[in-house]
Parts: structure tokens; sequence; C-alpha cells
């Protein structure tokens, strides 16, 4: 270990740790503008410069490594002087509208200029030019407010693997943007909106909805419902200074009753439909393949994270067979929500309204699919990200952290916990296999003490893989005995990628595959409060993990409102209704 100073202060740090880590570790915050903790150092903002004894320039700490005996100085007027010329000269070209930014209050830039004390531009001279591209539907680029922090470039390239953004040209002159200057509707993006969440300033965000949601609000005709993602009660307390992890549920109910929604349902009832409709869908497959010899596409890969759905379209459509055709959870709520809900009501479908929270940009992608209408309306009519979300609640006026917590309403805000944990990477997977298995052995999953646990699938391993060894087989599914289940599950579509070019070189071949598009599922979504840390997604998805446990009722397949809705409705899960409102197809 070394032993070092930061402004006076001792501290013992590992070799080949930065300054930046060794001043986290030390307590001492120093600014920074592109640093990201899944990358190496660029060094592009140079904001984090700082005095190294013995060091005749400046260092930016966040590329600078310790060495033994190092002393740091992170104030002196020197640092000052030139943390603040760094500043002025990103102000100065900076076309911010800063009054009227949705990122005014939250905004990096103008959080370390304000530390500065600098509360104007000093230097002249031309801002970048403000080309706004609205063109695709979850994301809007504002190229005048770009700082060329690469950091959106480098998780598109390196989390994502996909590579939309580009630097290009050189000196002032220089864009971060598709090739060629193209609008980013003309590249494969996909719309996860993770350049969203790391962009420091409001140079790429999410395109709102707020207005349309607003406007639904205000309009006497519409019913207007609404329905929370799992991922969303374990985050929106953090825009309100709640500490990341805080489980928020019943205030969030509460909060979307005072925005005067007309019923809060839970995104969740339409997880344990999910369930219903996939878990048959894979036991049919099964049974194809297995026991009747049929050529059936294997693994089932789940089709609920729209960015995924979205790469596997544009990066690997000969396996798009494989894709469930399940709609995700969003959309198979939005058809029922216009249809059963509507008709059980006696409300006219055209006078209902749909809007959903969700931790994701590209649900905003999805709700606007063509095909994502087969009630003869849109099955979501507006989609408001978690931040959009705690925006409207700030703009309503609502003191969120003291809010009495409240319950969804029936029928569709009934939920298990095995809907819960959809929101965190393996969710998917351990959700269906508590069906699956229930439904094949007669007997719960198996897990440590019974507690109903797939280890293997949970935490923040890129790639994780189990065997499931089926057991005291029921009659209808005896073709199964003695064989194991086979699933895998990938999240961050660098990650997916790899497992996928697995599958097709035929090194693994798992019956059952989950994959979600964000890093961590989607608690780590690209419309997360930020910053979404690795710290943040792993307290996330405890509070998701905890949620489920805290529920009486565990497996999808236990749902009451979920087997009513059969009942009355649709049938049997893999009906004809089922598969003309729940179901869907893609585009290679
Ligand atoms: Fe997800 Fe979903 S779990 S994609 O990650 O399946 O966005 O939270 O809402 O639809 O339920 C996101 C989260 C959802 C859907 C659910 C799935």
């Amino acid at each position: 270990m070394y032993d070092i100073t930061i402004d006076g202060i001792a501290a013992r740090v590992r070799p080949g740790a930065s300054i930046l880590d060794a001043a986290s570790q030390a307590g001492v915050v120093i600014p920074t503008l592109c640093n990201m903790e899944t990358h190496r150092p660029l060094g592009a903002c140079r904001v984090c410069l700082v005095e190294v004894e013995g060091a005749r320039a400046l260092q930016a700490a966040c590329a600078t490594p310790v060495f033994d005996g190092m002393q740091v100085r992170t104030t002196t007027r020197r640092v000052r002087t030139a943390r603040t010329m760094v500043v002025d000269l990103l102000l100065s070209e900076h076309n911010g509208e800063c009054g009227t930014c949705f990122r005014n209050g939250e905004c990096e830039l103008q959080t370390i200029a304000a530390g500065l004390g600098l509360d104007r531009d000093t230097i002249p001279g031309p801002k970048l030019p403000a080309h706004i591209d609205e063109t695709t539907p979850a994301i809007t680029r504002a190229t005048g407010k770009c700082i060329k922090c690469r950091r959106c470039v480098r998780v598109c390239h390196g989390i994502q693997g996909v590579g939309a953004l580009f630097p290009q040209g050189r000196g002032f002159a220089t864009t971060i943007g598709p090739a060629f200057g193209a609008d980013l509707a003309e590249v494969a993006c996909v719309q996860c909106g993770q350049c969203v969440a790391v962009c420091p300033v409001g140079a790429i965000m999410e395109t709102s909805h707020i207005d349309r949601v607003w406007d639904a609000l205000d309009d006497p005709q519409l019913h207007v419902v609404v329905q929370t993602a799992p991922a969303i009660r374990a985050a929106l307390g953090e825009c309100f200074g709640l500490p990341a992890g805080t489980r928020v549920t019943g205030k969030m109910v509460r909060a979307l009753r005072r925005l005067h929604f007309d019923a809060v349902f839970d995104t969740d009832f339409a997880a344990d439909l999910t369930i219903m409709e996939e878990g048959t869908e894979l036991l049919q497959r099964l049974t194809a393949v297995l026991r009747d010899g049929r050529d059936e596409p294997l693994p089932v890969i789940t089709s609920c994270s729209p960015g995924w759905i979205n790469f596997a379209e544009q990066y690997f459509p000969q396996l798009l067979p494989m894709v469930s055709s399940c709609k995700s959870p969003q959309q198979m709520f939005g058809a029922l929500a216009k249809t059963y809900y509507a008709e059980s009501r006696g409300i006219d479908p055209a006078r209902v309204f749909v809007a959903s929270v969700m931790p994701c940009t590209a649900k905003k992608y999805e709700a606007m699919r063509p095909e994502m209408q087969s009630s003869g309306y849109p099955d979501v009519d507006a989609v408001l990200t978690t931040r959009e979300l705690a925006h409207m609640i700030h703009q309503a006026g609502i003191t969120f952290e003291q809010l009495e917590d409240d319950h969804m309403d029936e029928p569709l805000g009934i939920s298990t916990g095995a809907a819960d944990i959809f929101g965190a990477t393996g969710g998917v997977m351990e959700a269906a296999l508590r069906t699956v298995h229930e439904l094949v052995t007669g007997k719960p999953l198996p897990g440590p003490g019974g507690r109903l646990e797939l280890v293997p699938v949970r935490g923040l391993e890129g790639v994780k893989q189990a065997k499931l060894p089926i057991q005291g087989t029921v009659a209808e599914w005896g073709f199964l005995e003695g064989e194991e289940l086979s699933v895998a599950v990938a999240h961050g579509l660098s990650n997916a990628a790899r497992l996928l070019q697995e599958i097709q070189h035929g090194s693994i071949s798992p019956h059952f595959v989950e994959i979600m598009c964000c890093p961590g599922g989607c608690i780590g979504g690209g419309g997360q409060p930020r910053p979404t840390t690795d710290a943040v997604r792993l307290a996330r998805m405890r509070a998701l993990y905890d949620e489920d446990a805290a529920k009486p009722l565990r497996g999808s397949h236990q749902n009451p409102a979920v087997q009513a809705l059969y009942r009355e409705f649709l049938g049997e899960p893999g009906s004809a209704a089922a598969h003309r409102l729940l179901h869907t197809s893609y585009t290679a």
C-alpha cells in the first residue's frame, strides 16, 4: 500500500489507484465531468486538475496514479484558477439556456461552475450550433449543450456494444453524435437511454411526455390510469433525497393520487400475467422439441426489454424466432386497460388514457410501435421516466418524503413478489421458474431455506447460468422427468451479444434465456435517477428482493386477479384471445 496525503489528510491507498480514487477514499471531493466508474480514465474534461508536490504541471486526478509518499493539494490558488478557466471555457461555448433546461438544478456543469463561484461565462466567442435531434420517439439531442465529455460515447460502445455515437471533427468544431452528422433515427440506436443516464448536462435527454400527461389529466373527458414499473418503487425516492434502495411503493401511489390519476395500477400485475403467457410458451416449445421431436426454436428468449428487442431486430435478426412472442408487461397492461378494464367499468375505451411510469427510455419507443394497438387503440398513450414523474411531483408542490403510504387500485394493481423482481437482472427468469417449476413438478421452486430464490441468476455478473433439475414431474409433463432445465441471463447489450454468440456457436445450449438491455436490468434503466453506480444498482436490487420477500404471494400463478382475468376474459394462457391482445411479432 502507498501512504499519501491529500490536502494534509493521510491515506493508505492501493498501488494503481488514481488520485481521484484516493481522494474519494479520503473524503475529498474532486469535481469531474468525464469520469465513469466503469471505464478507464480519459482525462477529457480537465476539471479534476490537482497540484502534486514536485510536479511542474497540474495533473488530471482521474488519470494520474498515486505513488508512495505523494502529496496532493486540491484547493490551491493555482488549482482554483485552472479549474475556473477550464469551466469558463466550457461555458463559453455551451449553448445552455440554463433557465429553461430540464437539467436546471441538477446539471453537473452548473453545480461545478457554482462551486467555483462562476456566475456567468466571461469568455466571449461563438456558441455551439444548436441542432435539436428529435427523430426518435425516446431520445432528444440538443447538440449546443454538449460539452464533449464522451461519457455517452463510452457507454454506447463499451457497455452496450451499439456504437451509435462518435466524436467527430477537431477543436471547437468537434461534435459528438451519429456518424457523418446523421440524426439518431438514421443509425442503429436502440434508444436504451444509457447515454442519457450518464450525460452530465442536458445535451441528450429523454423526450418528455410530461405535457402529454398533464394535458390528459386536465381533460375531463378522459379516464386517465397510470401503471408503474417494478423498478420505480426502488429508485423514485432518490429524486427526493432518500438513500438508494429505499422502498417507496406506498408514497409513490399516494403521490400519483395527488396528481389526480383516476386509477393507480401496477405493471407488476401484467408482469405476473407475462409469466403465465411466457411460461406457457416455454412449456409448449419444450414439449414440441423434447417430447414430439419437432423442430421448434430453442432457447426461448425473453421479450420484455424493448432496448433488447430493438438490438435483436438490428443486430441479431436471425435469432428473432427464438424470442418469445409475448408483449412486454407495459404493453400487456395497456391492451387490458382498454379492453378488460374498460368493459368491466363500462368506460368507452376511446376515453381511457394509459400513462406508464418506466425506468426506461426505450419504453417510449415501444409504446409508439405501430403494432402495439391490438385493442384498436394504442395500448399506451404516454410514458414517463422515473425522473419525469419526480419532476411532475415537484411541479405539483408535493412533499414526497412526508407522504403517507397508499395502496394500488384493484384489479390491475394486484401483484405477487415474483413481479417485483422483474426489475432486477435475473428476476424475470426467477419469476418464470417459480411458476414453471411448480406447474411441472407440483412442488415449489427449491431455494436456500425453502425461500423460492434462484441465487445463481441474481447479482451483477454480466452473464449468469444455472441448471435446474426437474424431479417428481406431474403426469402431464412426465417427459421432462430427469431433465435439467438450463437457463442463462445477460444484462447490458455487450454481455447479451457475448451470450448470443455462444448460443449461435453451440458452445452452450440453454432452454430459456433472459436478456435485459440495461446493466443491472431495469433498476439501472436509462430513465432512472442519476447517478446509477454499481453500489446504487445493488441497493435498488436489494429493495426489490425485500419487496418480494414481504409479499404473501410470491408466484405469478397465485395472483388472484390474474386468475380472475383468465376466468372472466381470456380463457386460458396461450388462448386465441390472449394471443390477440398480449402477443406480438418482430421486424428484422
Ligand atoms: Fe422493466 Fe418490465 S421489468 S421491462 O425491466 O418484463 O422498463 O421495472 O416495467 O414492461 O414488468 C422496464 C422495469 C418493466 C415491462 C415489467 C418487464
